[in-house]
């Protein structure tokens, strides 16, 4: 099923030769872009035509009411609601373990620099509504934001025909679940334009979070900039590093599970050992014709973004996954946990056999908003940092700036900028 590329004895750079699915969004923002401007110019109206087009629901108004938001905790499956507890405590004891102290620098007597953690005040969280349903996104986005302490969270979901207009009743079962109120019937571009721009009752926020298919991704990128954009998510991605210690039904079902997302979805095995490419075909072969998504998946695993590379040791295995930087990265190999200290590039590792990619998509406490397509080598995924902002609080008194009076006029006219020096020097003169 998967593509098979061999890098035995290849000594080149393997970023080139790694699979991965080219997404041009830049079509799609063309695309979106009048959909963008209608909702800046008319609001809710924009609101409603784009509605009726693109979801075939005609809003009487963008706010979910607080009772339908009441009714859905209310009828929510005992089961789910003890699911999703579980999975909001784990996600809340990790988060809050990630809030940072103020720290004062004393740069020197009577000069200090204060680093002051400010939340964002207003956050709208986008919770797709597409293939699948996302209540799990929603307690991923919400919790670091509340650990944060952002003041206002609002969430925008796409209405639902199967259920009255509204977005799906899991997803507002976990607002409710989380104590979120503000929630709008709204997806795709028109949502994140109007949480950019504000609409109706809808105020604008100042940033905006949270998984989307293209459309939104793309209105994400034309609206960087006039809010805060977190990252830009693409399909899923799995790599797996295994030896052949590695057990293929568990490495298969792994590979499967994160193609279950999407067609484009990627599933990468690297791996020393033929043999285990051969078994885990096997089982791939066996697996993917008995679960429910067969056919998404086989498009997924069957696709150029996904494959099973041979490489002639781990440590090589480890340059391929790290040049990959796959958003989620499973080690299943001997050593696993001293194996995933040395990975440099992923949106999150999972170790060894019983820490598969679907416990920290749900239950591991870990955030399961990652960066796609090669951006774990720069940014990582979302945490309570993304909604705070470090501030620096200068303060110095009289004696410490005449101290270094000195080098800032230096420092300003070798920039030719006199006046920056004057600003200091005038004080003494
Ligand atoms: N694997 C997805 C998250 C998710 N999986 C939500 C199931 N529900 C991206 O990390
Ligand atoms: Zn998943």
């Amino acid at each position: 099923m998967l593509n098979r590329i061999d890098l035995r004895g290849s000594a080149t750079d393997p970023r080139g030769l790694l699979p991965r699915a080219q997404l041009d969004v830049s079509v799609a923002v063309d695309k979106i872009r009048p959909v963008v401007e209608a909702v800046r110019e008319h609001g809710f109206a924009a609101i409603r035509e784009a509605t009726e087009r693109f979801d075939g629901v005609r809003l009487e108004r963008l706010r979910v009411p607080a009772e339908a938001i009441a009714a859905a905790a209310d009828t929510l499956d005992p089961e789910v609601r003890a699911a999703l507890t579980e999975a909001i405590t784990r996600v809340r004891k990790v988060h809050a373990d990630q809030r940072r102290a103020e720290v004062t620098t004393q740069v020197v007597p009577g000069g200090s620099v204060t680093e002051r953690w400010v939340p964002v005040s207003r956050v709208g969280l986008y919770v797709p509504g597409g293939l699948a349903m996302y209540p799990s996104t929603v307690v991923m986005n919400v919790v670091p934001a509340q650990v944060a302490g952002v003041d206002s969270l609002v969430i925008a979901s796409p209405p639902q025909v199967d259920n009255g207009g509204l977005p799906d009743a899991r997803v507002l079962a976990a607002c409710a679940l989380l104590g979120v109120e503000e929630v709008y019937a709204v997806g795709g571009a028109q949502a994140i334009a109007m949480l950019a721009y504000g609409a109706e009752e809808c105020r604008p926020v100042d940033m905006v979070t949270g998984p989307g298919n293209i459309w939104v991704t793309a209105a994400k990128r034309l609206l960087r900039g006039v809010v805060g954009i977190d990252a830009e998510a693409g399909p899923t991605e799995i790599a797996i590093l295994a030896d052949d210690t590695a057990d293929p039904v568990h490495v298969a079902a792994d590979l499967i599970s994160q193609a279950e997302h999407d067609p484009l979805a990627a599933s990468v095995l690297v791996t020393p050992s033929q043999a285990l490419v051969e078994a885990v075909e096997r089982e791939l072969t066996r697996q993917v014709a008995a679960t429910k998504h067969s056919a998404r998946i086989t498009e997924a695993l069957t696709g150029p973004q996904s494959g099973a590379v041979l490489v002639d040791d781990l440590a090589a295995g480890l340059r391929v996954v790290d040049a990959y930087a796959a958003e989620h990265l499973e080690i299943q190999t001997v050593d696993a946990r001293e194996w995933a200290m040395r990975v440099r590039n992923a949106g999150a590792v999972f170790v060894g056999a019983y820490s598969p990619v679907s416990l920290g998509d749900y239950c591991a406490g870990s955030n399961h908003v990652l960066p796609t397509g090669g951006c774990a080598r720069h940014s990582s995924g979302l945490s309570v940092q993304t909604f705070l902002r470090g501030i620096h609080i200068v303060d110095y008194d009289e004696a410490a700036l005449r101290d270094v009076a000195g080098h800032v006029v230096t420092l300003a006219n070798v920039e030719d900028l006199p006046a920056h020096g004057e600003a200091v020097s005038v004080r003494f003169a």
